[in-house]
């Protein structure tokens, strides 16, 4: 691992874009992009953290959001064997690994800017689209500390609660000013858990408004301000990957900030798309590690209560050869 990683406007550009590709030293490799920072060191530090056993499971339930939203569909779940057999075995028919609780991996997204500048690559590192796959962090594990940033909360107390029904930008600032108000610091190589309150605002919400969301067009929902600021907030914090509660860690839709001309001009360019969905910096530039829709409403109710956000974090993935994305299976204990 290299003494320091560069501040964003410090990193090596690539297709003019800042890029952290071959950051990571002898021992690191882009298949793991930011996870290079769990280092052992680190796990072993993260494990002193558990005080009194109470464990958080992060994966929300499989069949939430029900429906899926961004025109994923439901899965079929079959049980085999009759009701007087000696077994039964599940098989899920049509299952969709983004359908709710979920790490992007960087499969997901690719850049067109890196794309145009280097024909045959676009995803993280310059790694070829299949040599990327969950299956690299399922078997490395994800463990380290983890902090929670609980923004839906503190946004609450201050008299600014975030609005669920509409695309209400948390600004990348606010992260830390959210953490200062907690008394929580950061170090390099946590997980940022990112609590919006969204997951817990979504299930209470009726069939027909669930149902509206899960039209794409009519999909609204708070999180990040898009753009290369929030980059450029989330690398410096050199954090190893983020969790969120919301459908997209961005606002959704993520160009709403946009004025209309500036959207129809991107959208005409693909290269420029980082311009108004940070996605496209986060997972291919920068190999941050996007995880969205987990439940955090447990864990944030503990750490209010007893004033501590910082938690031992595990997470396997998967091991899907191949595989684009993954439930997060992720626990915190603290
Ligand atoms: C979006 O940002 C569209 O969400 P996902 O990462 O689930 O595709």
């Amino acid at each position: 691992m290299p003494d320091g990683l560069p501040a964003y406007r410090d990193l090596p550009r690539r297709a003019g874009l800042p890029a952290s590709w071959g950051q990571w030293g002898e021992d690191g490799t882009d298949v793991f992009g930011c996870l290079n920072l769990l280092t052992p060191e680190r796990v072993v530090a993260a494990a002193r953290l558990v005080q009194r056993g109470a464990v958080f499971a992060l994966n929300w339930g499989m069949r939430l959001p029900d429906p899926p939203l961004f025109d994923r569909q439901p899965f079929e779940h079959e049980v085999t064997g009759g009701a007087s057999s000696t077994s039964h075995d599940d098989v899920l028919h049509g299952w969709n690994t983004q359908s709710s609780s979920q790490w992007d991996g960087f499969r997901h997204i690719r850049n067109h800017a890196a794309v145009a500048d280097e024909p045959g690559t676009g995803h993280y590192g310059a790694v070829p689209d299949e040599e990327h796959g969950i299956h690299h962090w399922a078997q490395r594990g994800i463990v380290g500390r983890a902090v929670l940033a609980d923004v839906g909360r503190w946004r609450e107390r201050v008299g600014r609660p975030l609005q669920y029904d509409r695309p209400d930008p948390i600004e990348p600032d606010e992260i830390g000013e959210c953490l200062a108000d907690q008394g929580t610091e950061l170090q390099e190589g946590d997980v940022l858990l990112l609590r919006t309150g969204w997951v817990g605002w979504y299930e209470q919400q009726p069939p027909e408004v669930r149902a509206r969301m899960a039209q794409t067009e009519h999909l609204v929902s708070p999180g990040l301000r898009s753009g290369e600021h929030l980059a450029e907030v989330l690398w410096n914090l050199h954090i190893a990957a983020i969790g969120c509660d919301n459908p997209a860690v961005e606002v959704w839709p993520p160009g709403v900030m946009s004025t209309p001309e500036h959207e129809a001009e991107v959208r005409a360019d693909r290269r420029r798309l980082h311009e108004i969905f940070t996605h496209t910096l986060l997972l291919p530039m920068l190999g941050l590690p996007l995880g969205e829709m987990w439940t955090l409403e447990a864990l944030g109710v503990d750490c209010a209560a007893d004033g501590r956000y910082e938690c031992f974090f595990t997470s396997a993935p998967l091991n899907l050869p191949s595989g684009v994305a993954s439930p997060p299976n992720a626990l915190a204990i603290k």
